[in-house]
């Protein structure tokens, strides 16, 4: 009997046949960009011939790198083209392989990529320390041993199911926005934070996969409530397969065995400041100063932060591609708002430049907010869109976090600064060409818990709460916070919600599970996000100071149709403060009426008198 003919996959594959393991990007969208820089990972991609089965794909040309390991291949589409899979055939002397690219046409983007203003308020949460919604992803079978919730390093379980089960507590809160610390895969045990990526197009395994990530997403929508993903073009994991493998020779800044340090080997006393509590000693300045040298410059963006997260040659035109096809990914897949960008200041301002312009042709009103960890507006400034610096530069970053304004909170609130630093901070507003885009805030994962500072108080965290939901801006609030989570410096500062997970004793997201102690700070966020959201002027209204001295700051925010006063009380007693009303927004104010806190205040016309209790922040509305 005739022994049956082999079939062409039964056949012994020839050494080095082609053979694709990972395309990226997995999938695109029809009409979004006019061409595609698709990357393959495998062996034996050294192609000869390269053809796509539709006449509106052209490969335009291709590119085999790491002796046939990575292939690039640069598609370009017609006008024509619908939605369906492309399925692109390579040749090689040694064989034939194919890869699929799924084009999809896009969602109606009539409720995406909204990004933010001032009626938004940004809730940050670390998914894997807020709500497990599903323990059956707690320890995936490729990361055994990564879960452990005893341990402040390991995985804990928290994932987007647990998020989306409690969408309802951040509604009775009266967040809108979530931002959350980076989905993408990074799976070993320590990285549970989110900012070791082995894979950036996909969601890690402990959080769910991108069906969750859209799933809620989704429900976000639902509740008009807008979702940020936190980008990070800066760095991989030392443990990315491209660090062992770079797709090109210089796809990083130097390898693993030789490269910079982001440590700037300028120290601070450079420009002969103190050093302000918690300020990096990364010299930011250096980038903002037109008369700094290169050498002192080149660490911060070139150099691996930490000393060891392996930085993206952003220099590269075809590193910078990959990068921006990244966000749009993510962007589009999820009809995101927003991007939180992590270590601003360590990318050269060239590459932020071309992937806003990129990002902005599709994305308009996508709202993108820069990490500069810095107490100084001249320098978080530096770094804002919507205007050239000396370099030449639009950066087109929307806005920043207020670093200057948290480091004023901290050292007003917990060192016994003078509170008129503050308005300090304020008066530098206009460096900005949106202040009223600027985040204030009062923590976040990278800082201890402010209920666990020294000197601390409910009334401290309380004050901190009032300060930055009614100063100008868009407030970002850390998860817990509201709550008086403890916690010190990282890891401590990113424990578990209480009731996030079944087996926990208490269930703080919901009122019988919280102490009084935590529901008389629940109550009071959850009042001052609801006057936020009834009073316009606390959102939209002109900002004007109309007192300031060592413990007390006052100042009136006015629209059109509404002034608010808030009066924030820093000193340990009761207080009274005249404010002359004559020349101020307090002028011709007959009736003043307490919308918030339990300070008193009358007027004969002339003159405001406001008794003020200890450590408070009070609101009133004038007419
Ligand atoms: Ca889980
Ligand atoms: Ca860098």
């Amino acid at each position: 009997m005739q022994a049956p003919a082999l079939s062409a996959e039964q056949q012994a594959p020839a050494a080095g046949a082609p053979k694709v393991t990972k395309v990226e990007p997995p999938n695109w969208w029809i009409g979004l960009t006019p061409d595609l820089m698709v990357l393959l990972s495998g062996h034996g991609l050294e192609v000869t011939k390269a053809t796509c089965n539709l006449p509106d794909v052209v490969v335009e040309r291709t590119e085999a790198t790491q002796g046939g390991d990575y292939l690039f291949v640069w598609l370009k589409f017609g006008a024509h083209l619908r939605s369906g899979t492309i399925v692109c055939h390579l040749a090689t002397n040694d064989g034939e392989t194919s890869f699929e690219l799924p084009v999809s046409n896009r969602e109606p983007t009539a409720r995406r990529f909204h990004g933010l203003n001032s009626d938004d308020v940004l809730y940050l949460i670390m998914p894997d320390r807020f709500a497990n919604g599903d323990p059956t992803n707690d320890t995936p079978a490729e990361f055994p041993g990564s879960h452990d919730r005893s341990k402040p390093r390991s995985w804990h379980g928290g994932d987007l199911r647990g998020i989306r089960e409690n969408i309802s507590y951040l509604k009775e809160l009266g967040v809108n926005a979530l931002w959350l610390t980076p989905i993408v895969k990074n799976g070993a045990e320590q990285d549970y934070h989110g900012y070791g990526a082995v894979d950036l197009y996909a969601v890690d395994p402990h959080l769910g996969g991108m069906d969750e990530y859209k799933a809620l997403a989704a429900d976000l929508r639902q509740q008009r409530m807008k979702l940020f993903f936190d980008t990070v073009p800066n760095h991989v994991a030392p443990r990315h397969p491209w660090v062992a493998k770079p797709p090109l020779p210089d796809w990083f800044h130097g390898t693993a065995k030789n490269h910079l340090d982001a440590y700037s080997p300028v120290k601070n006393p450079f420009y002969g400041k103190a050093a302000p509590i918690g300020m990096s000693n990364d010299l930011f300045e250096t980038i903002a100063d037109p008369h700094a040298t290169t050498a002192m410059r080149r660490n911060l963006t070139e150099g691996w932060f930490f000393g060891m997260l392996p930085d993206m040659n952003t220099e590269n035109p075809t590193v910078a591609k990959y990068l921006l096809q990244n966000s749009i990914w993510w962007v589009e897949s999820a009809g995101l708002d927003g991007l939180r960008v992590d270590t601003f200041p360590y990318v050269s301002r060239a590459f932020w430049q071309q992937w806003h312009a990129g990002l902005r042709r599709i994305y308009p009103n996508l709202t993108t907010i820069g990490e500069v960890f810095h107490p100084d507006p001249t320098v978080t400034s530096f770094f804002v869109g919507g205007k050239r610096e000396w370099d030449g530069i639009d950066t087109g970053l929307s806005t920043v976090f207020d670093f200057p304004l948290f480091f004023a909170i901290r050292d007003v609130l917990l060192g016994g600064a003078p509170a008129g630093r503050i308005a300090d901070v304020l008066r530098q507003d206009a460096l900005y060409p949106h202040s009223e885009w600027l985040v204030p805030f009062f923590a976040n994962h990278d800082v201890s818990r402010m209920a666990s500072e020294p000197g601390s108080s409910p009334e401290k965290l309380l004050c901190a709460f009032g300060l930055v939901l009614t100063l100008r801006g868009i407030p970002e609030l850390y998860y817990g916070d509201e709550i008086a989570m403890a916690g010190g410096n990282d890891p401590d500062n990113r424990r578990d919600f209480p009731g996030g997970w079944l087996e926990d004793a208490k269930n703080a997201f919901h009122q019988d599970g919280r102490t009084p102690e935590q529901q008389k700070i629940f109550t009071g966020v959850q009042t001052l996000l609801l006057l936020r959201r009834q009073h316009q002027a606390l959102r939209t209204g002109t900002l004007f100071h109309v007192f300031s001295d060592h413990e007390s700051y006052a100042f009136v925010r006015k629209t059109e149709d509404e002034r608010l006063l808030v009066v924030f009380n820093n000193s340990k007693r009761s207080k009274s403060l005249s404010m002359l009303q004559a020349d101020t927004p307090l002028a011709d104010v007959l009736r003043i009426t307490p919308i918030y806190g339990q300070a008193a205040a009358q007027t004969n016309g002339k003159e405001m008198k406001v008794d003020a209790p200890a450590q408070s922040v009070s609101i009133f509305s004038l007419h």
